[in-house]
């Protein structure tokens, strides 16, 4: 069986610690979409890592770990990644496979996104400039290079090929930069990348699911940020949601069974693109200073704002959510009151659903508000023994959303979780 964990909102709802508490449960941990714009944090002994293409089983010694086809796999940050693991004395010649269908992000996807991103001036995306849309148009341009390919004798050739296309199309955005020096760690990376365990990922997969072994389907990103669905076209280029397990590894609907959606507490995005509930106040300032929300590469502060059970409520219907689990409920414990989006009003109209013009319209969010608690969560060992005023605002989430909120994450530790 495959079980899924996939984020709900805009991505840095707190995957890594989540799928670090599950994974040592799976037998297999799966990569299906996105690449080194994802960063999953995880803590080993005391170490902090932050895995970008590499799936977060891989500090689980009995955890086999693939990166499936539906990545897009950069081999600079993916080796710099593996080097840096195997620092830390873990052995991933043993446990690591990639999928050779999966697409390769070649150095002037880099320089593409970044002019791209340039031409755009104010309406920018906000990418993350690590190649991801320019990759992923490629692949379904049918352009792409693939792992597989690395192996080919003529894998120069066809990189060559690809980059006159690509420097056409740079000299039409007037882009200069030079990429010599980005060439040279590339084939560095290449070369390195053929001593990896390249498998056929469909098969590898479907072999296991036929064992018996299970699956745990690592998302990254987050849904609102999903291709078909999310903020278009302030999105990712990936499908964030669950159907993207399916073409991202190969793998049937009927093996998949729990969905697990992860969703802080409140609401935080980065980049450009609509944020209904996004507070410009103290309230907003109050949940970036006390959550920590500042980007972990960047250092750019998200935008804050209240939980949004509106989106939430259409993310999970997305993906069959089947189980919720809530992180950084500690933040919360800050604020005298806290509040729910229930609804929007559109154009002077209430609605539950998203609407297609979230970009333009005009949305006023309606909200229900909670009293605060004034025991703190952060220090609780038991769900039950979540303060009354928490069990009150999870059980209106739970009611409106017709699934249980299964966890409850009350700080950053790996033991600070708590199980329904
Ligand atoms: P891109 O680079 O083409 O995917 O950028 C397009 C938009 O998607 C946003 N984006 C993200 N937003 C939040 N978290 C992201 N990834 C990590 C995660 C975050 C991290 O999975 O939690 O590194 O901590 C992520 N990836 C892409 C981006 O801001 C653009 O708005
Ligand atoms: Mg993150």
């Amino acid at each position: 069986m495959v079980d899924v964990l996939l984020g709900l909102q805009w991505g840095d709802e707190g995957k890594g610690k989540i799928v670090d508490y599950f994974a040592g449960q799976y037998d297999v941990i799966a990569r299906f979409q996105g690449g080194p714009n994802a960063g999953h944090t995880l803590y080993l002994n005391g170490h902090k890592v932050v895995l970008h293409t590499i799936p977060s089983g891989v500090f689980h010694n009995k955890c086999i770990n693939l990166i499936g086809n539906g990545v897009v796999l950069d081999p600079v940050t993916f080796k710099k990644e593996y080097d840096t693991i195997s620092a830390l004395g873990i052995d991933l010649k043993k446990n690591l496979f990639i999928a050779e269908k999966t697409h390769i992000i070649v150095p002037t996807h880099r320089a593409l996104d970044k002019a791209s991103e340039l031409s755009k001036g104010h309406e920018k995306i906000g990418s993350t400039l690590k190649g991801i849309g320019p990759a992923y148009m490629d692949k379904t341009g049918r352009n792409g290079l693939r792992i597989g390919d690395v192996l080919s004798p003529d894998f120069k050739a066809l990189y060559e090929k690809l980059k006159q296309k690509h420097l056409q199309l740079l000299g039409n955005y007037n882009f200069t930069e030079d990429i010599s020096a980005w060439e040279e760690e590339f084939f560095a990376a290449v070369e390195f990348l053929r001593g990896m365990n390249i498998v056929n990922g469909e098969y590898f997969i479907n072999e296991k699911l036929n064992a018996g072994k299970s699956v745990l389907a690592e998302g990254a990103q987050g849904s609102m940020l999903d291709v078909d669905f999310g903020t278009y076209p302030f999105v990712t280029s990936s499908t964030t949601l669950s159907a993207g397990v399916c073409t991202g590894l190969g793998v049937a609907p009927k093996w998949i069974r729990e969905v697990i959606g992860v969703t802080k507490a409140y609401c935080t995005r980065v980049g450009s693109g609509p944020f209904p509930t996004e507070l410009h106040d103290e309230t907003g300032e109050l949940l970036r200073k006390t959550g920590n929300e500042f980007g972990a590469t960047t250092g750019r502060p998200r935008r804050c704002g209240w939980m949004d059970l509106v989106a939430l409520h259409y993310t999970c219907m997305l993906s069959g959510v089947t189980q919720l689990v809530m992180t950084k409920s500690d933040v919360l414990d800050a604020f005298n009151e806290v509040s729910l989006a229930t609804a929007y009003e559109v154009n002077g109209k209430e609605t539950n659903q998203v609407p297609y013009d979230i970009n333009t319209a005009a949305i006023k969010p309606l909200y229900k508000t909670f009293k605060g608690w004034t025991d703190k969560t952060a220090g609780v060992t038991a769900y039950a023994a979540l303060p009354q005023e928490m069990k009150t605002y999870l059980a209106f989430i739970e009611e409106y959303m017709g699934i249980p909120v299964a966890y409850v994450s009350n700080g950053p530790e790996r033991d600070q979780i708590l199980k329904k």
